[in-house]
């Protein structure tokens, strides 16, 4: 089953994403999410000029060469770029590999652990009564499980804060990527934060009730001390997980974070091979692997991370915001069903116009998520609507302290 032809389609309906799109000579096609928000073109380059002419003329059904031919064939090893388009390629041969047996993907990986999969959605809001309002629309929606971030006094512009008004000053409705020639500017003081969130959780409690699970992401603001603290003073509202509480590039960090609480740790969307987690696993020191799979190498990476992590009775939770694209999405619920340590799945929901452009089969019933029994990933992609959005520039935003420091966002 030879590969025909390649091609990198970028698109923008809701916001921008890098498609990868392979086909066989017997015409059957497989796609993969290429998106690296706020540096897509940089994949796509990487794709279209070093990836698609070694791709002509393979096997597609040798998905494990093909990996370690990119991989170590480059010589330069791991980094997003590298790894995001790695991963593209490896989930369209997964995808065209399953159309060709005629099933869904999740019955190559092993067949459904599970009936469905659990998903969180993102909860926020300026103030607490915005945050109970969010909770209880997510409710409505049928999530079971609900992240909370929260507005912080004295701070003007936070990291997951729906309805926050931006420096173009558009609302920050789940997508903090603007589209604009320049990246935003927000601010942080950690002092503020700490001493906030813990108010915040005891009235999302009171008001919920103690079954309802939540989590909260600390986007790798805080250094390990003041991670240690959070954990500890959010340990009576008893979070699902505490998500990348510092920049956990540097693994020690964790270990002293985890010898001051016992709130459940999840780390990694900014991770992209097995060597991020390499401590973080054999010492124990998270409890959920947060890696996109199209940020870490596709299917076949990212089930070996999950294997590793399951010898430690470490979960997964895959990465599932607006910037990975449907088929990313689809990628995710097909391994989701079919791992054993299964933990939970991100799910934010795309927009209209994501989902005119990428036609879908998976569903999302009362929380759960269920990838459909298409076979393949279940994900095609419409190219004249593709084509109708043209990229746009658009960064993530940045932080800066009081004094002009620039800290992590
Ligand atoms: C999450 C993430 C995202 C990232 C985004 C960056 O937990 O979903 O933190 O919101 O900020 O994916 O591109
Ligand atoms: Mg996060």
């Amino acid at each position: 089953m030879k590969i025909r032809s390649a091609e990198v389609i970028v698109s923008s309906p809701d916001r921008n994403f890098v498609t990868l799109k392979i086909t066989t000579e017997e015409g059957i096609t497989g796609l993969g999410d290429a998106t690296l928000n706020g540096r897509e073109l940089a994949v796509s380059a990487y794709l279209e000029h070093h990836v698609v002419p070694l791709l002509i003329g393979r096997d597609a059904h040798r998905i494990e060469d093909t990996w370690q031919f990119l991989y170590r064939g480059a010589y330069w090893r791991r980094g997003p770029v590298t790894m995001a388009a790695i991963a593209a390629v490896d989930v369209a041969l997964w995808d065209i590999k399953a159309k060709a047996a005629g099933m869904p993907l999740y019955q190559l990986l092993g067949g459904a652990s599970r009936t469905a999969v659990r998903a969180y959605g993102h909860a926020s809001g300026r103030d607490v009564p915005e945050i109970l309002d969010s909770v209880r629309e997510h409710l409505e929606l049928g999530y079971k499980s609900i992240r909370i971030q929260t507005a912080v006094p004295g701070i003007n512009a936070v990291y997951g804060v729906a309805a926050q008004p931006t420096a173009g000053g558009v609302r920050y409705d789940y997508e903090p990527a603007q589209r604009a020639a320049l990246p935003a500017e927000e601010d942080w003081d950690s002092r503020a934060y700490l001493r906030h969130i813990p108010t915040v959780f005891e009235a999302v409690r009171n008001e919920f009730g103690p079954e309802l699970p939540l989590l909260h992401d600390g986007h790798h603001r805080l250094t390990p001390i003041q991670a240690a603290r959070l954990g500890k003073s959010l340990e009576p509202y008893d979070l699902f997980w505490l998500e990348d509480c510092t920049p956990a590039e540097n693994q020690d960090a964790l270990r002293l974070v985890r010898q001051h609480t016992t709130t459940p740790l999840a780390i990694g969307e900014v991770f992209n091979t097995v060597w991020d987690y390499q401590t973080l696993i054999r010492e124990q020191l998270i409890d959920y692997v947060r890696s996109a799979v199209t940020h870490t190498g596709g299917i076949s990476a990212m089930k070996k991370i999950l294997d590793y992590a399951a010898q430690y009775q470490i979960k997964s939770g895959i990465h599932g915001p607006t910037d990975i694209s449907p088929v990313g999405m689809a990628a995710a619920l097909h391994l989701d069903l079919a791992i054993h340590n299964f933990g939970i799945q991100e799910y934010m929901r795309h927009g209209d116009l994501t989902n005119e452009v990428f036609e879908q089969s998976f569903t999302f019933v009362d929380g759960y998520l269920h990838p459909g029994d298409q076979p393949g990933l279940g994900v095609e992609l419409n190219l004249e609507a593709a084509a109708s959005h043209p990229y746009e520039p658009a960064y993530l935003p940045f932080n800066r302290l009081k004094d002009g420091t620039i800290h992590d966002w």
